[in-house]
């Protein structure tokens, strides 16, 4: 039924970041993600995060000896939290994060998807790999880790087990993805006018797919339009990159992080 989500409403500019994929490994995103949120507390009125904001998240048991790097997020984040309205989503490689973690940070859980009401109109906004409907594998492998039995089981084994199960998945992730072939890896066309329809919207603000731009296109004679933001990594010395979505009156506008040199 149209319009049956929780629409979160808001007024001034909103800032739409994901898939920085925080980890020990990357000290350059880690330092830009900080001054992002520095930003965002001063030039956004709200920050939304949907997803893979970490690189891998096993549990809110990570904050139990939490790494300097994972400290320095958690902190970044209370900051901007104190200043700003911030709301997390889980990703596909993060969609463990709890209420324990949102209580540390000062975040709000965003819904997935959620429909946001901007000085711009409405979007729906949501990760992005429910969309990526032709990877039937990733789609299974999904089934399976978002069931909550599963999640319960693979929660009550010690952290440093998880922590290993987690290294060893993004290791045949991404020996999956060279195999892959690329088209899969995108959304379904159907699969995104799908959402639109059922949420009585025509423009949709994703992740994941680390192909950022904006695809216009028509559906049911009107005119539709499906933003993608980009991944981040700055220590990648070949392509550093990184960004987010600014949604004003104007609607949304893309800023690209430079990188330092
Ligand atoms: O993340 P990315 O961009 O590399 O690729 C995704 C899909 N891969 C994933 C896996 C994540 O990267 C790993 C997340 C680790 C943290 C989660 C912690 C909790 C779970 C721990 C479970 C043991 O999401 C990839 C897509 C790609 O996006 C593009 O959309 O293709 O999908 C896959 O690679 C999945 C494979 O196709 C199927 C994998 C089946 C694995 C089943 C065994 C599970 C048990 C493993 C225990 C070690
Ligand atoms: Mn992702």
């Amino acid at each position: 039924m149209p319009g049956s989500l929780i629409t979160l409403t808001f007024n001034g500019p909103v800032w739409v970041a994901s898939d920085m994929h925080l980890g020990p490994n990357g000290p350059a995103t880690l330092e830009a993600f900080l001054a992002f949120l520095q930003g965002a507390a001063e030039g956004a009125c709200a920050l939304l995060l949907p997803g893979d904001v970490f690189d891998a998240w096993v549990g809110d048991d990570e904050l139990d000896a939490p790494a300097p790097w994972l400290q320095e997020v958690v902190a970044g984040l209370r900051a901007a939290g104190a200043r700003i309205p911030v709301y997390l989503a889980g990703g596909n490689r993060d969609f463990l994060m709890g209420g324990r973690l949102a209580e540390a940070t000062g975040t709000h859980r965003l819904p997935a998807p959620a429909l946001i009401a901007t000085d711009a109109g409405k979007f729906l906004l949501s990760h992005g790999d429910e969309l990526c409907t032709d990877d039937v594998e990733y789609q299974q492998f999904r089934a399976m880790v978002r069931d909550p039995q599963w999640q319960a089981q693979f929660l009550a084994q010690p952290l440093a087990a998880r922590q290993a199960m987690a290294r060893q998945l993004r290791e045949r992730s991404m020996a999956e993805k060279s195999r892959k072939a690329a088209d899969i890896m995108d959304v379904n066309q159907q699969a995104v006018e799908a959402a639109l329809r059922a949420h009585g919207v025509t423009r949709m603000i994703h992740g994941h797919t680390h192909r950022p731009g904006r695809d216009v296109f028509e559906m049911d004679g009107r005119r539709c339009e499906r933003w993608v933001l980009p991944d981040w990594d700055l220590d990648d010395p070949a392509d550093p990159r990184g960004g987010w979505l600014e949604i004003d009156r104007d609607g949304p506008a893309y800023h690209d992080i430079a990188p330092e040199r």
